[in-house]
C-alpha cells in the first residue's frame, strides 16, 4: 500500500507512535509518505520506502495566527495526487483530522477519492479536543474519518463521554519494537550515576502540566529519605524548573539529574531500577511500556488508560492521582527487598511482550485494507 502518515513531528507520545508505525510499514514493504511541518524526531534513518513531505507555511504580515491547517491539507492534496496514496492516517485529531476532512473533499474535485484513518492520542480527545474552542470540528471530523481508532479502551470510552459518535472506534494499543526497547548492557553508565549501587529511580516526559512532574519530586524524596537511590528526570518542557526548584526545597538535588531530550532513552531506561509516571491524565502511557520493555517496573497513577498498561502488584502499582504517599510507599515497597525488585522486573518486561510491534501492526493494515475496500 501507499500510506500517507500525518503526524506531530515532536518527541510526543502520537508523533513517536505515527513515526515508529511508519519505519515499521516501510519495512514490511509499504510505501510510507510523512506529512508534516519537520522530519518526525524518531525519522532517523533512510529507507527505500519512506519519504518526508515538509509543509510549509508562509508568513504574511496580515496572519496573526498562519494557517497551518490550510497548508497542510494543501500539501496532502499534493502529496496523494502525486504520489497516488492509498490511504491517509492522521494521528492526533487537531488539526490532522480536519485537514484531512478538506484535503478528501478537495481531490473530490479531481476524480480522486482517498479514506483516512483517525487515531485519537488522548489530549487531542480529553483536553484540547474537550474544549469548546475546537469541539464542533473534532467531533465532526472524526465523524467523517472512514475509520478511528483510540489507544485504549479508556480513550475510547471517553471519545464516547465526550463527543456525539457514530463511527465504530476500534482499539489498537499502542506498541513497543522490542529489538530497540530492550535491557542494554550499560553497566559503566550506572556506576557512574549511582556509584554506591544506589537504585535509580528514573521519569521520562515532556513535562507538561498534565505530567504531574512535580509529584515525581516529591514521590522521590520520600523514597530517599528510606533508601540510598538517584532521580534521573528526561525530557523537557514547562514544569521543569519547578521541579528544579522543589528539588533543592527538598534537599535532594544532589541525588537528582535532569538529563533534557535524549535520543536513546532506552539506554538510560536500562539503568535503572523503577519509573514513575504520577500524571493527572493518560490515555495510554507509552513512556511506561518503554520502560517496561527495558524490565523497569512503573508505580503510576490509575488514570485514563494506565490500568490496561501497568498491572497492579505485577507490573507495578497504581495509587489515585496526586497520592504521594501511597506512590512513594509501594516504590519503597518495590524497591527495598532485591527478590521483589527482580520479580518486577521480569513480570515488567513479560508483560510489555504483549505490545510487541509485530502483534500491532497487522490490526493497522487490517484497518487499511478494510477502508480502502469500503471506499
Ligand atoms: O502525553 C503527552 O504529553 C503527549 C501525548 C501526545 O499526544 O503526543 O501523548 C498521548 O499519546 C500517547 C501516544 O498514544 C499516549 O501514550 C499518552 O498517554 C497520551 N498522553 C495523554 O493522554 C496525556
Amino acid at each position: 500500500m501507499k500510506i500517507g502518515i500525518v503526524c506531530y513531528p515532536t518527541f510526543g507520545g502520537s508523533g513517536v507512535v505515527a513515526t515508529e508505525l511508519g519505519k515499521a510499514l516501510a519495512d514490511r514493504g509499504h510505501q510510507v509518505h510523512f506529512v508534516t511541518y519537520n522530519q518526525p524526531a524518531r525519522l532517523d534513518l533512510f529507507s527505500e520506502n519512506l519519504f518526508y513531505h515538509e509543509v510549509t507555511v508562509s508568513k504574511y504580515p496580515l496572519f496573526d495566527f498562519p494557517p497551518y491547517e490550510l497548508a497542510l491539507a494543501s500539501r496532502l492534496v499534493d502529496v496523494v495526487r502525486f504520489e497516488k496514496l492509498d490511504v491517509l492516517h492522521v494521528h492526533y485529531a487537531i488539526p490532522h483530522a480536519s485537514a484531512a476532512f478538506m484535503a478528501k473533499q478537495i481531490l473530490a474535485t479531481y476524480g480522486i477519492s482517498i479514506p483516512v484513518v483517525t487515531t485519537l492520542h488522548g489530549t487531542d480527545i480529553t483536553l484540547v479536543g474537550n474544549d469548546r474552542t475546537y469541539k464542533p470540528v473534532v467531533e465532526f471530523s472524526i465523524n467523517k474519518s472512514d475509520g478511528v481508532t483510540a489507544v485504549s479502551e479508556h480513550l475510547k470510552k471517553d471519545t464516547y463521554r465526550f463527543f456525539d459518535i457514530q463511527k465504530d472506534i476500534r482499539v489498537i494499543t499502542n506498541f513497543i519494537d522490542m529489538s530497540r526497547f530492550s535491557l542494554k548492557p550499560k553497566d559503566h553508565f550506572k556506576k557512574a550515576i549511582a556509584p554506591e549501587g544506589e537504585k535509580i529511580l528514573v521519569h521520562t516526559s515532556n513535562f507538561r502540566r498534565v505530567k504531574h512532574a512535580q509529584d515525581v519530586v516529591r514521590i522521590f524524596a520520600k523514597v530517599n529519605a528510606v533508601l540510598p537511590s538517584k532521580l534521573l528526570m528526561v525530557g523537557d518542557g514547562q514544569d521543569r524548573p519547578e521541579c528544579e526548584q522543589l528539588a533543592r526545597d527538598l534537599g535532594v538535588s544532589e541525588n537528582v539529574r535532569f538529563l533534557g531530550k535524549q535520543d536513546a532513552v532506552e539506554e538510560i531506561l536500562s539503568v535503572s531500577d523503577l519509573f514513575l509516571m504520577p500524571s493527572q491524565s493518560e490515555s495510554f502511557g507509552l513512556a511506561a511500556l518503554e520502560a517496561m520493555a527495558c524490565k523497569v517496573p512503573v508505580v503510576s497513577s490509575n488514570t485514563g488508560g494506565l490500568p490496561e498498561l501497568n498491572v497492579e502488584g505485577v507490573t507495578g502499582f497504581l495509587r489515585d492521582v496526586g497520592d504521594v504517599d501511597g506512590m512513594a510507599e509501594r516504590a519503597i515497597y518495590i524497591l527495598e527487598d532485591e527478590a521483589r525488585l527482580a520479580q518486577f522486573k521480569e513480570n515488567a518486561l513479560e508483560h510489555a511482550r504483549t505490545f510487541e510491534l509485530s502483534n500491532i501492526l497487522p490490526q493497522y493494515e487490517n484497518m487499511y485494507q478494510q477502508v480502502i475496500a469500503n471506499l
